[in-house]
């Protein structure tokens, strides 16, 4: 199965989700990684988008705990805006930018799944779980924080309502192996499905992705894909600022991506925490590009077609 897509690159040269700077830099060492020419490549036709910027924004108050408060919401306004129209165009990939931005491009793929009358599913491939509220976060790094925000969580004023939230049950999340204690008492109170390094360890990873895509395929859902660099160990992709040993290895990855194709449901994809500063000659940005490729039908043999529904 190969189907050809059309590829929508949207550039977010977001880095307000949190303190450490680079992430700004993550669009164009994609670009320079060569992610539209791997697309092409493998027969899709690509637009990139160019970059997109947040609309003005009120000055941030003096000692806010949340950090950059009034920089993200406005990110979220755009972002949200710029995810529902290029969701009508193709399939989006958010070249990032801090997972801050999922709170927009979720938020606005979820509102463009509504309008299709199709549920949608998010695969949360991370060593974290971002599922604080403004309310439980320890560091004040809107990064943290997506999962709650687009499930609906209490708790983020100021910010855009989530007008289609994500129920807790289409949401799964593997790679874990950071989830600060509010996190976890949040999450074990959830319905997300969530695999952390261990269960990996023991199972396996298509195990549990097998799983979750049968339940996308069976509900005719939409799938977004959220990636943070730090799901991947740090010793094959070092440019990120929160590197958590024990990570998914290069195999792995590469397993969840082509699984992720040959299932034909991916919709969109977020790219995020790539911090072009913190690599080496380029290899993290140039692994994040062969994933991509891996997910959008590169392969050494075909397989006999497998059906996920
Ligand atoms: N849980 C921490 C926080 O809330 C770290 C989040 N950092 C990430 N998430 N890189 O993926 O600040
Ligand atoms: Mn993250
Ligand atoms: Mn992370
Ligand atoms: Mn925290």
């Amino acid at each position: 199965m190969n189907q050809s897509e059309h590829m929508v690159l949207l550039g977010v040269p977001m880095d307000c989700g949190k303190r450490r700077r680079g992430c700004l830099m993550g669009p164009d060492a994609y670009r320079t990684a060569g992610i539209a020419e791997a697309f092409a490549g493998l027969g899709h036709s690509v637009t990139d988008l160019g970059n997109l910027a947040p609309r003005a924004y009120p000055q941030e108050p003096a000692g806010d705990k949340i950090h950059a408060r009034n920089e993200v919401i406005s990110w979220v306004e755009t972002l949200s805006d710029a995810a529902e129209a290029a969701m009508a165009q193709g399939l989006p990939v958010f070249m990032g930018g801090d997972h801050a931005l999922a709170l927009g491009t979720v938020r606005g793929v979820a509102n463009y799944a509504k309008s299709q009358g199709r549920p949608l599913y998010v695969l949360w491939l991370d060593a974290h779980s971002d599922f604080h509220t403004l309310d439980s976060t320890e560091t004040g790094n809107l990064h943290g924080t997506p999962v709650a925000y687009v499930t609906g969580h209490a708790g983020f004023d100021g910010f855009p309502e989530v007008t289609a939230p994500v129920p807790a049950d289409n949401i799964c999340m593997i790679g874990l192996r950071s989830v600060d204690g509010a996190e976890r008492v949040a999450l074990e109170a959830s319905r997300i499905r969530r695999h952390d390094m261990r269960d990996i360890d023991e199972h396996g990873i298509a195990r549990p992705l097998q799983a979750f895509l049968q339940d996308v395929a069976a509900n005719n859902g939409m799938l977004h894909v959220s990636l943070d660099v730090d799901f991947l160990d740090p010793a094959v992709a070092p440019a990120v600022g929160t590197t958590v040993p024990g990570g998914a290895t290069v195999r792995e990855a590469h397993l969840v991506c082509e699984i992720l194709h040959d299932s034909g449901l991916l919709t969109s994809l977020d790219l995020v925490e790539l911090n072009p500063f913190l690599d080496e000659r380029g290899r993290t940005a140039s692994l994040m590009v062969d994933l991509c490729a891996s997910a959008l039908g590169r392969r050494v043999f075909d397989r006999p077609t497998r059906s996920f529904s």
